[in-house]
């Protein structure tokens, strides 16, 4: 390739060449290496056009044919379009952000509260795509429209944008860099908070980490961009969600240490109730948190019990900023956040509308429309409605990642199932044909979580509950079953991590003789909290490491990724170095093959665009097993051979 860029180069074809040229024409090695990465690139698109995606939970092909458009954007004082592109991004102190990164988390919190209205956080970046497409939108999707976010949604609260499951997708499925996507989309939104997703001492993982890789991982998602955390545990087990607090401070972020809402408090006999979260907040608050946040992931708030729940946490804590965060699964949403804002909160979570409802948060326009000016919220409902255009378009590019929902599910008041988890186990039911699956599924969850002893139920805890759920389907077991035979059966990983421990310890305890019959001295019962036993990362070794195994680049937030997820990490190295950056395909392109003669146009980065065209697929070679693809890039031709999977 090299003599090639020497050959290629216009001041050698022009035949001024000097005996210094190469040494004098470091743009040659650029060449070189946007040439490689060309090259990488139109490898994986080959494998596309022979062996389909390979894109795990993937059914179809995108639904959307032609490049999404990006909506004007309305001024709300002029009434004029805003044109984005023309546009740098809107300053810093244009939004909220501002009073974080000059005022400090604790200014930010006084003015949150003191604020007139309910202000909104955007969970469309996040949560919603989580809920409902399987958390698989992807980086440039997000960043095609993040100019017009700036603009359009400049008084949010936030953007819940990282954190959750993003960050695990991203490379597992997406083979991006999630910490490129962070640093990507804070460039593209100088003026809006974002707001991380962190599960307590598990950080973004599934299971506890020793403390020092929490405090790591956290200053690093502070210093590339993350100004608000939202930490909670899944047990609401308050010593694992000091750790994710801790980390917080130590880092400077805003701290919404979370409150994780469990079932209908009303019931009565309910395990979870009133009491129970006052005694929890009063703790929170002791911990120091400048925000509070209340959880209600399954959707499970009704009106009523905002009422009393905001009401009452209002009443003792009237300094204290409230920001509930639900699910529409039921379809009662907007009407708790109603009841909600009525009650005093101060922040509540909302989707763009084709991106909420039914196990997505409640959509943003029908919020705005609800409290018709009653609680000022800072967003145009212009704006909302703008920016679904786009989304709208979004869901068609995404649809084969999306469970077929029809409508809200009235039986989560029963089972309880968290918004994100409810689309998983419904697009698994569905792959065998839903009907009784499903039916079974719902029965099974739900004596699933009484065997554990009525636990919160959210990531990592709710994966407990469903693949007991599934365990118990696919074996035929009943919840009597499993207590008589718990000392014989096999159990998921998942229900043996529960049982030692190594989630916390959920409130009143764990349920027993069930968990000694199920760890049957296999494992041994953890008496503290997991990180506590876990011996420290040796940060040091695992740079070292790094550096000798993937080169110089490698930086500390690498590291970071390699404590949560070595083996996800290192498969996407692999990816890496195999196909280069992804991240800067087109979705539809990343998802299927294009059409013969199709053009494919790639901002590999700022000012380098490459225009691929797909020529031929050749018949198959009956030794080697391949196929050639042909394209033409940037007008030369191109050849990849690919192994022939089918
Ligand atoms: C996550 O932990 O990813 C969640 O979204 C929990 O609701
Ligand atoms: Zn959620």
């Amino acid at each position: 390739p090299f003599l090639i860029a020497v050959l290629t180069h216009p001041v050698f074809q022009q035949g001024s060449c000097w005996t210094t040229f190469i040494d004098d024409t470091p743009s040659l090695f650029d060449m070189i290496s946007s040439k490689n990465r060309a090259q990488k690139l139109l490898g994986y698109i080959a494998e596309m056009c022979v062996n389909g995606s390979s894109v795990k939970g993937q059914v179809g092909v995108p639904r959307l044919h032609e490049e999404a458009k990006i909506p004007a954007i309305t001024d709300p004082a002029t009434g004029a379009s805003i044109d984005v592109a023309s546009l740098p991004p809107p300053a810093r102190s244009s939004g909220w952000r501002d009073v974080i990164v000059s005022g400090g988390p604790e200014e930010f919190a006084r003015r949150v509260r003191r604020n007139n209205g309910v202000l909104i956080m955007d969970t469309t970046w996040r949560d919603a795509h989580q809920s409902l497409l399987a958390t698989r939108v992807r980086t440039i999707d997000l960043l095609n429209i993040a100019p017009s976010t700036a603009y359009a949604f400049t008084n949010a609260f936030a953007l819940e944008c990282w954190g959750g499951a993003t960050f695990d997708v991203s490379m597992r499925f997406l083979h991006e860099d999630p910490w490129q996507r962070l640093r990507k989309m804070r460039a593209a939104v100088p003026n809006i908070p974002f707001q991380m997703l962190l599960r307590g001492a598990n950080g973004v993982g599934y299971a506890s980490l020793p403390d020092n890789a929490i405090d790591h991982f956290v200053k690093q998602a502070k210093d590339n961009g993350v100004d608000i955390f939202r930490v909670f545990d899944a047990l609401n087990d308050l010593e694992q969600l000091k750790v994710g607090v801790d980390a917080v401070k130590k880092a400077g972020g805003v701290v919404e240490a979370t409150v994780c809402y469990s079932g209908d408090m009303l019931q009565p006999g309910k395990k979870y109730n009133l009491d129970y979260y006052m005694q929890t907040v009063g703790q929170i608050v002791k911990m120091g948190t400048h925000v509070l946040g209340i959880k209600d992931m399954a959707g499970t708030m009704k009106p009523a019990a905002a009422r009393l729940l905001i009401g009452s946490i209002r009443k003792a804590y009237p300094d204290l900023p409230i920001h509930l965060h639900t699910h529409d699964s039921a379809g009662t949403g907007v009407s708790t956040y109603v009841a909600a804002a009525e009650a005093g909160v101060d922040v509540v979570d909302c989707a763009v509308n084709s991106m909420s409802g039914l196990t997505s948060q409640p959509s943003m326009s029908a919020f705005i429309a609800a409290v018709d000016g009653r609680f000022a919220t800072g967003i145009p409902e212009s704006a909302a409605r703008e920016l679904d255009a786009y989304w709208a378009e979004m869901r068609l590019l995404y649809s084969c990642f999306g469970a077929d929902l029809k409508g809200p599910d009235p039986e989560i008041y029963k089972t309880e199932i968290p918004g994100g988890q409810l689309t998983n186990l419904i697009f698994q039911a569905q792959q065998v044909g839903l009907g009784d699956q499903w039916a079974a599924t719902k029965a099974a969850y739900t004596e699933a979580n009484r065997l554990l002893g009525d636990i919160v139920k959210v990531t990592p805890t709710s994966k407990v509950v469903g693949d007991l759920a599934q365990f118990m389907v696919s074996n035929h077991l009943s919840g009597p079953d499993v207590e008589r035979l718990a000392s014989e059966l096999d159990f998921p990983d998942s229900v043996l991590d529960f049982f030692q421990g190594l989630m916390g310890t959920p409130y009143g305890g764990f349920p027993e003789p069930l968990r000694t019959n199920v760890l049957r001295g296999k494992r041994r019962k953890l008496t503290c909290r997991p990180g506590l036993e876990l011996k420290p990362f040796d940060l040091q070794q695992v740079r070292n490491d790094l550096h000798a195994r993937f080169g110089p680049e490698i930086d500390e937030c690498d590291v970071a990724s390699y404590n949560m997820y070595p083996k996800v990490y290192e498969d996407w190295r692999s990816v890496l170095e195999k196909y280069g950056d992804l991240s800067v395909l087109p979705t539809r392109f990343f998802l299927a093959a294009p059409k013969i003669g199709e053009e494919i146009n790639v901002n590999i980065e700022e000012g380098k665009t490459l225009i691929i065209k797909l020529i031929a697929v050749g018949d198959l070679n009956q030794e080697t097993g391949t196929r050639d693809v042909y394209f033409q890039m940037n007008g030369e031709m191109r050849k990849v051979a690919v192994q022939d999977k089918k």
